[in-house]
């Protein structure tokens, strides 16, 4: 029987997720103003440079954006400009003045963090009633003079010794975070890896999406705006199944319907762009959806609508799939369509997913091997792209190399071809699967190789479904996405 409990007590924790603090560096105001469009959650103003006035002038305009974005504020050290700015509270280095005397200047509706070292310093940081500790070293950082650092294993044995959260601190990055998280910290409290960044709300993005990894599931929502596929098996419905059966939450929007089955499309409708608009505003303006995954558009109206209504959101993680002919070699997407979707779709993505032919077609190149696929790479970057994955399967050797380029190197993922007539969804399913694991808080090499191994057992596991080519097998790649293949 269910049995209803009801528990009263369970108080989230007064500082959790990304934690961000300022440098020195010119333009911070702005740098700060783009990091708090990606999920921030508290905003520490630490200055060790600049003179009192300069610091308050600086301070009134970082509270003001603090307030827009439902950011907590916080000021370092400086009591008096907390006090004067009458910041959410002030954080305390361990030689930055008298914890008991900031308490009572703050008064109990204020924020009170101390920098420890050392589980002893945590536990004395508590018993001084701070309401969090900020802990570190726990990388090599070349922002602050650390005298060591203590790597996730710190942060892990301080795990049911404190009552109250931990600030995790030091060389954090989006692709070292996860181990910090598993270790249990609270938050995770950044500098250089944000504010250094060419892109600094994407970066926050990044590393605020690293804290749905310990969500309940379905964990993480996956926006889905695709053609409907009536066989099942790719588009909507592969996207959708891919999607629940990795564990998140799907929504989706319909940019067309086809007549559809494994031995080809006979048929499309393409939805009217004001009625996609419709559908993209409705999911958006209600869910927190996390990353939306982009399939066939169809028509170059559909492909402006999206990247209209997806700028208007403010979205950023979306994962694109260029797609453009169906395997019978129906066109899924007009020809006028390209060029919208080179000049406003390619700019939004944060991951471009093309296969050969549409990374020919998208850059005028001839590719037939991964050097060319590289240059492709390269080219798709430079139109607006942050990463593009080319998918080496079109190619011929025995082996299918897909390579990832993220604007500073490339990593190849290779793994034996799977012979099989029955690759029906390949594509959509690759793009919504990694969509899927970067919702869930995987960094983005990771969210790829998981991806990667999904869609390569989905095809081992298919079954010969249908006339045609069969669909791939969602469900049995889904049962152990982390198992190596058999
Ligand atoms: N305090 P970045 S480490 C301000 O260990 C600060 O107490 C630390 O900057 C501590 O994210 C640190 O650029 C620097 O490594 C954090």
């Amino acid at each position: 029987m269910l049995k209803l409990v009801v528990d009263r007590c369970k108080n989230k924790p007064c500082v959790e997720g990304l934690y961000l603090i300022t440098d020195h560096g010119e333009r911070l105001v702005e740098r700060v103003a783009e990091a708090l469009t990606g999920g921030v959650s508290v905003l520490q103003y630490r200055d060790k440079m600049r003179d009192p006035e300069e610091r308050l002038a600086i301070g009134m305009q970082l509270k003001e954006l603090c307030s827009r974005h439902q950011v907590k504020f916080i000021i370092n050290d400086d009591l008096d400009l907390a006090l004067k700015l009458d910041a959410d509270g002030v954080h305390l280095g361990q030689e930055d003045g008298d914890p008991a005397v900031a308490r009572a200047l703050l008064g109990p509706g204020k924020l009170l963090g101390i920098s420890t070292h050392s589980l002893e310093e945590a536990l004395a940081a508590q018993a001084a009633h701070a309401d969090y500790v900020g802990f570190g070293a726990i990388y090599p950082t070349g922002t602050k003079e650390v005298p060591e650092t203590c790597g996730p294993e710190g942060v892990a044995a301080l795990k049911g010794k404190l009552r109250i959260p931990v600030v995790a601190i030091g060389g954090i990055t989006r692709d070292n975070a996860p181990p910090v998280l598993e270790a249990g910290a609270d938050a995770v409290a950044v500098i250089s890896a944000i504010l250094s960044s060419r892109n600094p709300a994407l970066a926050a993005t990044e590393i605020s999406l690293l804290f749905n990894r310990n969500a309940p599931h379905p964990r993480g929502i996956v926006l889905t705006v695709a053609g409907s596929d009536s066989g099942g098996g790719a588009g909507i419905q592969g996207d959708l199944k891919t999607i629940s059966l990795l564990g998140s939450y799907g929504a989706s929007a319909i940019a067309a319907l086809t007549a559809q089955n494994t031995t080809g499309v006979s048929s499309v409708l393409p939805v009217p762009a004001e009625f996609l608009a419709e559908q993209i505003d409705a999911v958006l303006d209600d869910l927190p959806v996390h990353v939306v995954k982009v399939g066939m558009l169809s028509t170059p109206e559909n492909t402006a609508v999206l990247a209209e209504r997806l700028s208007a959101h403010g979205m950023k993680m979306v994962v694109v799939d260029p797609v453009m002919t169906a395997k019978g070699g129906a066109a899924l997407l007009e020809d006028e369509a390209l060029a919208v979707m080179k000049k406003r779709l390619i700019p939004l993505s944060y991951l471009l997913t093309p296969n050969v032919p549409e990374a020919e077609r998208l850059t005028g190149l001839t590719i037939t091997d991964p050097a060319g696929m590289e240059l492709a790479a390269r080219a798709l970057h430079l139109m607006g792209a942050k990463n593009v994955l080319i998918k080496g399967g079109h190619l011929t050797d025995g082996m299918v190399t897909d390579i990832l380029y993220d604007g500073n190197a490339f990593t190849r993922f290779t793994a034996p071809r799977v012979l099989s007539r029955n690759t029906h969804g390949t594509g959509c399913s690759l793009a919504s699967a990694i969509a899927t694991f970067l919702a869930q808080g995987e960094p983005l090499p990771g969210a790829v190789l998981r991806g990667k191994l999904f869609i390569t057992k989905a095809i081992k596991f298919a079954q010969p479904l249908g006339h045609g080519h069969g669909p791939v097998n969602h469900y049995q790649a889904a049962r152990d996405p982390s198992e190596p293949l058999p």
